[in-house]
């Protein structure tokens, strides 16, 4: 059965992991139960767009997790908060084995770096730190992980490839299954890796190839680059943005969230979550509402405070960055939000006819099929037929993606 989406937080010591997780926790449309699962796993949520919103059923949504306002839809999703890793972890520095072993669950990560340079590799205090050379040391400690759990058994593992006549694919299935691999995902890191020649015949080199080609495959990675808010940031995410991949870069302040986030919940101002809205008393006031939206007045500090990640973050930077970060990772994943309903003409669900529409959603991964969906949302209760939306019946080998065959009605029984 297909698992749940997990994204893995991972960077130094101090780059600000906990910080963004809170960040994207912390959601004013949290569900009690679904809250901390244990000190490194949270969930978060990931704002997509809604299906109420194609069918102009926008105010009668009413999502039973998450939130959903004008088709803007926060979705759950499970967030895993690894310890710092330092230069060494592979070879148990900082615990860094037992830390990089929690990654073995992840689905995609992001890599928070701190961007103000105020932290060194090691996460100790400093200033002018040089960031940008995090990303390589960070990756080659991922790769030496994996590479070198593969080396210290390579030599058996050709044996048993050349005596049991397997694929290359299917041997490294067997390496990698501990990783949350699929034989596909295999498939994948060999066509991408271009090797062909036999495994028996493969180099060290061809090998840490190959490795390289699976972590890009297994563990697509976001490049947070937090503490935009810092005045030092500037030039090192300029540095940075020249040398890494534009599109897995995402700007950041994780500490400017949890602040906005924090002052809405009391009352202070309005924020809508990961925008580049805020409203203050006085905002509402010069605005025409002479009650100030009912907000609590600010004191000096918390104004001035506001005052100042306005113009050091959103002006500059669109918002703070943290709903995109997650954005990103739910994008290099692929992830298709499918929302299944009990009747698909009127969308809603549950026993009783009920006036709220798409009530549920999940998210899968790219390339799955409605059968696959079927069994992760259903389980082993035997699906008679799946039908799309406007009581059409869908095939269960037809592929799910965003706006196509992503409202699903799951009937059980026997055929
Ligand atoms: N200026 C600034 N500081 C931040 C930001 N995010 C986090 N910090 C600070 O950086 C420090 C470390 O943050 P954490 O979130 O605990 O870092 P971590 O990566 O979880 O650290 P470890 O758990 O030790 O690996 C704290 O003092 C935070 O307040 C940010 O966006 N801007
Ligand atoms: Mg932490």
């Amino acid at each position: 059965m297909p698992r749940d989406p997990l994204i893995g937080l991972v960077g130094k010591p101090s780059a600000g992991k906990s910080s963004t997780l809170n960040s994207l926790t912390d959601a004013s449309s949290k569900v009690g139960q679904f809250t901390t699962i244990d000190p490194q796993r949270a969930i978060g949520y990931l704002q997509i767009d809604c299906a109420c919103a194609r069918f102009k059923l926008s105010d009668k949504c009413k999502p039973n997790y998450g939130s959903c306002v004008d088709g803007r839809r926060s979705v759950p999703i499970e967030l895993l908060d690894v310890a710092g890793l330092v230069p060494g972890a592979h070879q148990g520095r900082g615990l860094g084995n037992k830390f990089l072993d929690d990654l073995r669950h992840a689905d995609a990560l992001i890599h928070v770096v701190d961007a103000s340079g105020t932290v060194d590799a090691e996460g100790k205090e400093t200033r002018g730190y040089d960031p940008s050379v995090d990303i390589a040391w960070l990756r080659s400690e991922i790769v030496a992980w994996i590479l070198g759990n593969l080396m210290t058994k390579w030599g058996g593992i050709k044996r048993r490839h050349i005596a049991v006549k397997a694929t290359a694919v299917e041997t490294l299935q067997n390496q990698f299954s501990g990783y949350g691999s699929t034989p596909v995902t295999v498939q994948r890191t060999m066509d991408r890796s271009g090797v062909k020649e036999p495994l028996e015949e493969w180099s060290d080199e061809t090998v840490e190839h190959i490795v390289n080609c699976f972590i890009d495959e297994k563990f697509p990675t976001v490049i947070a680059l937090n503490k935009i808010d810092h005045p030092d940031a500037d030039k090192n995410i300029a540095k940075i943005a020249k040398m890494q991949d534009p599109n897995a870069v995402v700007l950041c302040s994780a500490i400017s969230e949890i602040f906005l986030r924090k002052m809405a919940k009391q009352g202070y101002i309005k924020y809508v979550e990961g925008s580049e809205f805020i409203d203050t008393r006085e905002d509402l006031i010069e605005q025409g509402d002479p009650t100030g939206g009912g907000l609590k007045e600010l004191d000096e500090k918390n104004r001035n405070r506001i005052e100042n990640l306005k113009d050091m973050v959103l002006y500059r930077f669109g918002s703070t960055g943290v709903v995109q970060v997650l954005s990103k990772a739910a994008e290099l994943l692929g992830l298709v939000p499918v929302f299944p309903v009990r009747n698909t003409t009127t969308f809603s669900s549950g026993a009783s006819e009920s006036k709220f529409v798409f009530r549920d959603c999940v998210l899968v991964k790219k390339g799955l099929t409605v059968g696959d969906v079927a069994r992760k949302v259903m389980g082993d209760a035997p699906i008679a037929f799946v039908e799309g939306v406007g009581n059409m019946r869908v095939s269960e080998d037809d592929v799910v993606a965003v706006g196509k065959n992503d409202v699903l009605s799951f009937k059980v029984g026997r055929t």
